[in-house]
């Protein structure tokens, strides 16, 4: 069923006529998360080559003694962009937090991630917010200073390239103020066959996560994209130090979106996402540039993924 015009978001439009129309084409990776894309994430979560999610939830709760103690109790915990029911109990958890403040766009994930743990954390002080974000702004008033723990876990910092990933430290800085500490999970650079691997598994979830976006634009941008002549790609970009999906196309192709016409020809892509990789010296650096200072840095035993505590 077409969307109705009045429903379909109009930043979406924008973003995606945009995106269709420049050079290289691209359209940003915050539009794979319809309810489709979000259950797809989910799966890749589960996926035995996405070692992101096993990796740092194993490193948190091996880490969580020193966090709490670097933390102390009766923090006030804000998480951006709610909630990982499997990291946020460990965390919240560990830091005996009073409050939780989960901050999302979707209101329908909040509640869920509240009423997920209301039961298991029956005397937090759950308060969640409905907000992007990405922009500063105002938290209820136990949720800034001293006794405000942030928390970005998922390596989420690295779908931003870093200009705004530093915007997006400083909002957060803004928002939690002055005094306040994040924990963040950040994605470490590793063999090139090993990233492919987490982002192209023989699985084809993050093929059908990525292709979705376009199934999205045919269904909501009144589209004709011939989806099946796509496929997605992971590709390494060793420069930019990041992995990009693309979506390739495999013939010419022509099609319309909110009805403007297009044309793409054979090998063609759109650049649908990035996932920057970080160093050890470079997540750091990301953080001060950031406007946080970093205390202290967690990785696993691999170093495949870090923690990173910094103080605002
Ligand atoms: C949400 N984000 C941290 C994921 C990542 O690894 O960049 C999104 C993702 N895209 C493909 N697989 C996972």
């Amino acid at each position: 069923m077409l969307a109705t015009s009045s429903s379909v978001d109009p930043q979406f439009r924008e973003d995606v006529l945009r995106g269709l129309s420049s050079l290289p084409r691209a359209i940003p990776a915050r539009w794979l998360y319809d309810s489709r894309g979000s259950e797809l994430f989910d799966d890749i979560t589960r996926l035995a080559s996405y070692y992101p999610t096993a990796t740092e939830t194993r490193l948190l709760e091996r880490i969580m003694p020193e966090v709490a103690k670097a933390v102390g109790a009766g923090r006030t915990v804000v998480e951006f962009g709610a909630g990982s029911l499997t990291k946020t109990p460990i965390l919240l958890r560990a830091v005996d937090a009073l409050r939780y403040v989960p901050v999302d766009i979707s209101g329908d994930y909040l509640r869920e991630a509240a009423e997920g743990l209301a039961g298991e954390f029956p005397d937090l002080d759950i308060h969640p917010v409905e907000a992007n974000f990405g922009e500063a702004m105002d938290l209820p008033d136990s949720a800034h200073g001293e006794k405000v723990l942030g928390f970005f876990p998922g390596s989420t910092i690295g779908n931003f390239v870093p200009w705004s990933a530093t915007n997006l430290l400083r909002h957060f800085r803004t928002t939690l103020g002055t005094g306040a500490l994040l924990l963040i999970g950040m994605d470490r650079v590793k063999p090139v066959e090993r990233l492919v691997a987490a982002y192209d598994e023989p699985e084809g979830v993050t093929a059908a996560f990525n292709l979705n976006l376009l199934d999205r634009i045919n269904r909501e941008l009144d589209g004709t994209i011939p989806v099946g002549s796509f496929v997605h790609e992971a590709r390494w970009n060793d420069i930019m130090s990041r992995i990009e999906m693309h979506l390739v196309a495999t013939a010419d192709v022509t099609f319309e979106v909110a009805g403007r016409s297009f044309a793409m020809a054979a090998g063609e892509s759109i650049h649908s996402e990035n996932s920057h990789k970080y160093g050890p010296r470079g997540g750091r650096l990301l953080l001060l540039a950031g406007g946080w200072t970093p205390i202290r840095e967690w990785t696993d035993a691999a170093g495949d993924f870090s923690l990173i505590l910094a103080e605002a």
